[in-house]
């Protein structure tokens, strides 16, 4: 078969963000812009020769043209063999776990995430490393320069491969491995969870409903939930994945799956209920009558990892990115274990893991994982919750007010403005920026700033230092607030606002979120000068 050379120009901007390039699904359609941003990543790996790479992807519109791509490239580029999930498809923590179980050197993953899928919305394409998490900044630094300079990549002009028939076919001289999505992932799940304990539950009438979001983890969840654990057909909800999530946004938050929140804040709503993005990594976690925010859920999870047989013997320690509330480190130090605040990205806690410093991980951003993978996993979430709610026997709502009754709660909320003009928001950034050093002392809205900084992140594995990772406010009284420009948008720019305030075992544990949070959500609009800046007078998210 012969291999083409291809001549090409630089595309600018192909700068992966917090977690692989993601743009707007033309961008990625015009002719080599994928081959360009796909053959800077392997020159950036020293190429593929002789390796073996795993590739799959959410199945939104362009999966599966840009599979053919990439797998035409593989060859071109000498890789030996590449494991493709069936019909291009495979969930996020899926694709991390094959190439760990398969010891493959990499992995290419097509996915915007939970950002709306189609030919007029966004996709997106991340590199991950051996050991199935997402490339630390080192690499996609090398990536990023790659893509200036490039100037050829290598294809094979071949027709299409079926994709949706199991086994192994010859793409010039590599192998093109066709998986089925579900099987590993589901041994892997088995493995860490009382899979008993839980089909009991549901034998006893527990009600589950999981939104899948018309994304790729329905057929994990169908796969798992129904007929691995018996919970009754129709638990899983919108599990058929399609190219534009039902013309949805596949973001498990109480916006974008609202349905499902009045679902559970109904009467005879489900006990238990939860919902996953488009590449099955992030998960929303609701009980009847109660949404857990991200944060509570990991701090939950963290005191009751447990009681689950896969982490029976404890878990070694936690992290959590920085705008992630402070719930999760009073269960560490009552628990006597490190817990780490990392910038924001699932890549900053991949070195944690693999030195065995910390179990649990999670973000503000609905991410919760484990050292079974590296990448955060919406289905392992889900199940932890149920293997606790197995074995304690208790409602979702009682377990989260048992767990505030112990170590106090973290009101916490995420206020975002979507859709920013982007000079805008980077001059509302620079500003605060150079306000930081006087704004200690200085009173708004009531509320007394003691500490404004800049983040910075030393990691304590490899040395490695990474700057500008977030503005973050302390207030009088333990509030806390943090501006981060988002690294995951496509559209201008998204300004993230994470608000905190900490509430003891002894005081008001149910005041409205967004009431607990209201004095410091208005210090940082006066600190920011948010609506003459923004031209925004609400968020358009509040999670
Ligand atoms: C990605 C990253 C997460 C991050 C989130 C939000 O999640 O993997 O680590 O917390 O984006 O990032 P930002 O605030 O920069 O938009 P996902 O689920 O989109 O891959």
């Amino acid at each position: 078969m012969t291999i083409l050379t291809k001549t090409c120009t630089p595309f600018e901007g192909q700068k992966p963000g917090t977690s692989g390039l993601r743009k707007k699904t033309r961008a990625f359609m015009q002719p080599d812009y994928l081959e360009c941003f796909v053959q800077s990543v392997f020159n950036a790996i020293e190429g593929v020769s002789g390796k073996t790479l795993v590739v799959g992807g959410d199945g939104r519109f362009f999966n599966a043209e840009a599979i053919q791509t990439i797998l035409r490239m593989a060859s071109a580029n000498g890789a030996a063999r590449v494991i493709v999930g069936q019909g291009g498809l495979l969930s996020t923590p899926a694709a991390s776990n094959l190439i760990r179980q398969r010891k493959a050197d990499g992995g290419l993953i097509l996915s915007a995430s939970h950002n709306p899928g189609g030919i007029d919305a966004d996709f997106g394409l991340k590199y991950n490393i051996a050991n199935g998490g997402p490339a630390p900044e080192a690499i996609t630094d090398r990536i990023f320069a790659e893509t200036t300079s490039l100037s050829s990549y290598a294809t094979l002009e071949t027709p299409d491969l079926d994709l949706d028939t199991l086994g192994t076919v010859a793409l010039g001289d590599m192998a093109v491995e066709i998986v089925d999505p579900v099987t590993d992932y589901a041994a892997l799940m088995q493995s860490l969870f009382d899979f008993d304990a839980i089909r009991a539950m549901f034998a006893d009438g527990l009600t589950l409903r999981f939104d899948a979001m018309h994304a790729v983890t329905g057929p994990y969840a169908t796969a798992i939930l129904e007929d691995q654990l018996g919970a009754p057909k129709g638990t899983v909800l919108n599990g058929v994945p399609s190219v534009d999530f039902g013309k949805g946004h596949p973001d498990p938050n109480p916006i974008w799956a609202k349905p499902l929140v009045d679902m559970v804040m109904s009467e005879d709503g489900p006990d238990f209920a939860a919902a996953s993005d488009g590449d099955g990594d992030r998960n929303m976690i609701l009980g009847k009558g109660v949404y857990v925010t991200p944060s509570d859920s990991l701090a939950v999870l963290a005191a009751n990892a447990h009681l689950a047989p896969g982490y029976a013997r404890g878990i070694a320690g936690v992290a959590r990115s920085m705008p992630t509330s402070g719930a999760c480190d009073r269960v560490a130090k009552a628990m006597g274990v490190e817990c780490f605040e990392t910038p924001t990205g699932w890549k900053f806690f991949g070195n944690l893991l693999d030195a065995g410093r910390v179990t649990l991980c999670g973000e503000e951003s609905a991410g919760t994982g484990s050292d079974h993978v590296r990448e955060k996993d919406g289905l392992w979430a889900v199940l932890l919750w149920l293997n606790i709610l197995a074995v304690r026997k208790m409602s979702v709502r009682d377990i989260l007010m048992d767990h505030w009754q112990t170590y106090g709660r973290n009101y916490y909320s995420r206020h975002d403005y979507e859709a920013v003009d982007s000079d805008a928001a980077h001059g509302l950034m620079a500003d605060v920026t150079a306000r930081l050093e006087s704004l200690p002392g200085q009173s708004f809205r009531g509320c007394e700033v003691t500490s404004a900084d800049q983040f910075s992140y030393h990691d304590p594995v490899d040395g490695s230092v990474s700057h500008n990772q977030g503005l973050c406010l302390s207030f009088k009284g333990g509030g806390r607030a943090v501006l981060r420009l988002s690294g995951t948008g496509t559209e201008g720019a998204t300004l993230r606002v994470y608000l905190e305030r900490y509430e003891a075992p002894d005081g008001d544990l149910t005041i409205e979120t967004q009431a607990a949070l209201a004095e410091i959500a208005g210090a940082v609009a006066q600190i920011t000068d948010l609506a003459a800046r923004t031209g925004r007078t609400a968020p358009d998210v509040m999670t």
